[in-house]
């Protein structure tokens, strides 16, 4: 009896103690200026219906998660650390429901620092360097060269001031991230964007934010990335090495404004790839333009918000580098046309419902619109795509 009295005392002691005065015995080191944890979690239903020969209809039920630290420390040094899902792709962390309830793997996601030097009154100015979130500004129709989950490993600088005056400011963004390292060669493959650009207040509270960028891969036909995940699209040499290259010149822009209580946004993206020139190793058209255009009406981010959304997505075949596009466009990468749309409603400040369809064909049929698959095989060419995502996603 007389033990047991004792475990309960121990257990009510320990409950009367304050969540607050626990906290304090959460030890951190002194170079510790702040810690905050925050993350997201995913619940997805993704359905995609296939036609051509060799193609399977899926339905998928997957998860993702997202969890991590930012660390601050001393001299406005702030450590991000963030795990994720998935199987190891450099487009998603999205993860099966598969195998019998196997244990699923947690992958590094982000591992970057990113330094915050006040420099001046009027700029914001930003150094990252290690596994970072793409430095680049991106609009939600950037992803026909970015996929939202690509984060790049190098180095990345962004600086954006407030001009005086008429309600304007500039900014400019710098990436230099390691494509690939291989034991055999003493030369790493990179890519190097560049990025400069205006925001510009309108009159009805409008607001207009345009970027031009270039995107320079470099020795992008040596050898392959070694990725995890070949997307669609890109023609390719047999040792797997990108058969063009790759300089792509990028516009984008986006203009906000308001139906009554209601925010409007128009987006925009154009791409030409300028280092694709016809070369020994590409015949046929040369395939190197695309875009995505369309508009978000509303905005599901608080509590009773709704927004719906339409794009138009066109990316021939050697438009960009199709490993790192939008990996949910047919089955992910370039050599493809289609229609995007969905609506989502936020019914809690931090909970969202969403419903998101894509129809769409492969673009050039004479191409192979498989990763890997030879176009002489007569298979493969007709690949429309139709796809459906279901999703409960809550923040924390
Ligand atoms: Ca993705
Ligand atoms: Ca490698
Ligand atoms: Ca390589």
């Amino acid at each position: 009896m007389k033990p047991n009295c004792t475990v309960l005392a121990g257990l009510l002691a320990l409950t009367a103690v304050p969540a607050s005065a626990q906290l304090d015995k959460l030890k951190l080191s002194d170079t510790v200026q702040s810690i905050k944890f925050a993350g997201d979690l995913r619940l997805r239903n993704d359905v995609s219906a296939k036609r051509g020969a060799g193609q399977n209809n899926r339905g998928r039920l997957r998860y993702r998660l997202r969890f991590g630290p930012e660390i601050e420390l001393p001299e406005n040094l702030t450590a991000i650390i963030r795990l994720g899902s998935g199987t190891g792709e450099q487009v998603s962390t999205n993860q099966s429901y598969d195998n019998l309830g196997a244990q699923k793997a947690i992958w590094l996601d982000l591992m970057y620092l990113r330094w915050k030097p006040m420099l001046n009154d009027d700029a914001m100015t930003s150094l990252h360097a290690g596994r970072m979130q793409n430095p680049l500004w991106r609009t939600y129709s950037s992803d026909v060269v970015w996929d939202d989950d690509f984060n790049p490993e190098g180095f990345g600088e962004s600086i954006e001031w407030v001009l005086p005056g008429p309600d304007m400011s500039v900014f400019a963004n710098g990436l230099q991230a390691v494509a690939d390292e291989d034991s055999n060669s003493g030369k790493n493959q990179w890519v190097f964007s560049s990025q400069f650009g205006v925001e510009k207040t309108l009159p009805l509270e409008s607001r207009l934010r345009v970027a031009g960028a270039y995107h320079k891969w470099s020795d992008e036909n040596r050898s392959s990335f070694g990725q995890v995940t070949v997307q669609d699209g890109n023609r390719r040499l047999t040792n797997g090495s990108l058969a063009a290259r790759f300089g792509v010149g990028e516009v984008t822009g986006q203009l906000s404004s308001w139906i009554g209580s209601v925010p409007l946004a128009f987006q925009a993206t154009v791409i030409r790839n300028f280092g694709q020139v016809h070369n020994d190793n590409i015949q046929g058209p040369i395939g190197r333009d695309g875009y995505q255009a369309g508009l978000i009406i509303g905005s599901a981010k608080a509590k009773g918000q709704w927004e719906a959304a339409y794009f138009k997505k066109y990316s021939q075949i050697d438009s960009t580098v199709a490993d790192v596009a939008d990996s949910d466009f047919g089955d992910g990468g370039t050599n493809r046309v289609g229609h995007i749309a969905w609506i989502a409603y936020a019914p809690r400040d931090w909970m969202v419902l969403k419903v998101k369809g894509f129809v769409t064909d492969a673009l050039d049929r004479s191409f192979p619109t498989v990763a890997g698959v030879t176009p002489n095989a007569g298979t493969n060419l007709d690949k429309a795509i139709n796809r459906l995502q279901m999703d409960l996603s809550i923040k924390f």
